[in-house]
């Protein structure tokens, strides 16, 4: 099979690169490298060949836990991450050496080299990223497809669609027709991974997301959010969120399908694992914030005050982190004409809640692990109270004259 490759192979492939990058490519050659790549072990990729560990000790690796079993025999997705991963794991100092004698090559060279590459490429038949996308495809495609197997061709698009052009061209190809059908999977671990890869790949990709939406994925993601598996709730909140971020329409359907009930659910179950609380939160400041400066209102449900009670309440957490969410989320939500001071004060108890909050930070203040964190949680709260105050005097003003 054409997609074992030797370490010869790869020495002489890293040699050239190492040859035609710039001395800055190489600087950043260690931020470039997708780190996780080679965490998705087996699935269906480009695998090392481990028979000769030349390459290993060629390359210098710098990271000694970079053992050929853990690492070197995870499957690579593309020669594209193949090289980025052979760029970030050799010694920056020589990359960059030989990057310095490139730029004494004539541009004659430099062009020669280039086609080395090229031909080398071409000669080692590396499956481009759109094919191994078509495999996975044409695999989750087949009803025949063992669990197993599904898992992996899943596991491969997710890194795939990292890029936003994989993304995109996964749409093309009709991938996420196959995506989708595996949310309705028996198996939660294959609806956690498809819901996954659909909120990777609709993440900030404007292209992409009504595509993805017109599919009819939001009921499903929705129902998933309720799944007793930890998560695949929290990977289907995810997606939700990347579908409707910045997104009218979006926000359109999420309404439509009752979207409310669902944060309300989540936020007022208090057995749930926090950090789907923690992602509500930071959704909520999100959504308020959309509606603030596009001054829509597409989410009537931002402004009432059961929903806002729900918000509230959340800020009684002893968690740090869940705390400072929630104030972004209140602090978003009180500069929404839309949204009552008084709902706060009355309904809400946000005052109480407040000095509630400030007590228990004034207490961590003091604990030294804890100190700089809770103090700048405390200036959030601080804010929160004045904004929330100021709101109130001018609704009472409104009211009273
Ligand atoms: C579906 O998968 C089965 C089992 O792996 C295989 O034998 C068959 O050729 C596949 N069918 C198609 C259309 O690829
Ligand atoms: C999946 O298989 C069906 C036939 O079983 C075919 O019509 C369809 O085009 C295939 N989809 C993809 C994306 O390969
Ligand atoms: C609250 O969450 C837990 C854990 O996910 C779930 O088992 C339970 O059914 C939920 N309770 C309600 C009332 O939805
Ligand atoms: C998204 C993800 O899994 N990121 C992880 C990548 O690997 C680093 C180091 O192993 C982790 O710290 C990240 O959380």
């Amino acid at each position: 099979m054409g997609r074992l490759f030797s370490f010869a192979v790869v020495g002489a492939l890293l040699f050239l690169v190492a040859s035609a990058v710039s001395a800055a490519a190489a600087e950043e050659g260690q931020q470039r490298q997708r780190p996780n790549k080679t965490s998705y072990g087996g699935g269906g990729g480009i695998f090392w060949a481990t028979d000769d560990g030349d390459l290993l000790s060629a390359m210098e690796s710098d990271d000694p836990s970079a053992s050929p079993d853990d690492d070197l025999a995870g499957a690579f997705s593309s020669l594209d991450s193949m090289l980025q991963w052979a760029i970030g794991h050799s010694d920056p100092e020589k990359l960059r050496d030989k990057a310095n004698d490139v730029q004494r090559l004539s541009a004659n060279d430099l062009q020669k080299r280039q086609v080395e590459i090229k031909e080398l490429m071409e000669r080692l038949k590396v499956p481009s990223d759109s094919e191994l996308m078509q495999i996975s495809i044409a695999d989750l495609n087949n009803s025949s497809t063992s669990l197993e197997d599904r898992q992996h061709a899943l596991n491969e698009l997710l890194i795939l669609v990292e890029s936003i052009d994989n993304a995109n061209d996964l749409s093309k190809l009709g991938g996420y027709v196959a995506v989708v059908q595996e949310l309705h999977n028996s198996e939660p671990g294959i609806r956690t991974t498809s819901a996954w890869i659909i909120g990777m790949a609709s993440q900030n990709n404007a292209l992409l997301y009504n595509k993805i939406l017109e599919l009819g994925v939001l009921k499903i993601l929705m129902k998933m959010t309720r799944s007793s598996f930890t998560e695949e709730a929290i990977k289907a909140l995810y997606a939700i969120s990347a579908l409707i971020r910045n997104n009218d329409h979006g926000q359109e359907l999420f309404y439509l399908e009752n979207g409310n009930s669902m944060l309300q659910d989540i936020m007022s179950n208090s057995s749930i694992d926090i950090r789907l609380h923690k992602k509500i939160a930071f959704l909520v400041a999100d959504l308020a914030d959309y509606q603030f400066h596009n001054e829509i209102v597409k989410l009537p449900f931002l402004s009432s005050h059961l929903f806002l009670k729900s918000v509230v309440d959340l800020a009684l957490s002893a968690d740090l982190d869940l705390q400072e969410k929630v104030l972004m989320a209140i602090r978003s939500l009180l500069k929404l004409t839309s949204t009552d001071a008084l709902d706060f004060k009355d309904f809400c108890g946000l005052d109480r809640v407040l000095d509630r909050m400030r007590m228990q930070l004034e207490k961590l203040m003091n604990v030294e692990e804890y100190g700089d964190y809770a103090k700048e949680v405390e200036d959030l709260r601080r804010e929160v109270h004045t904004i929330f105050h100021r709101k109130l005097e001018k609704r009472m003003r409104t009211r009273h004259g």
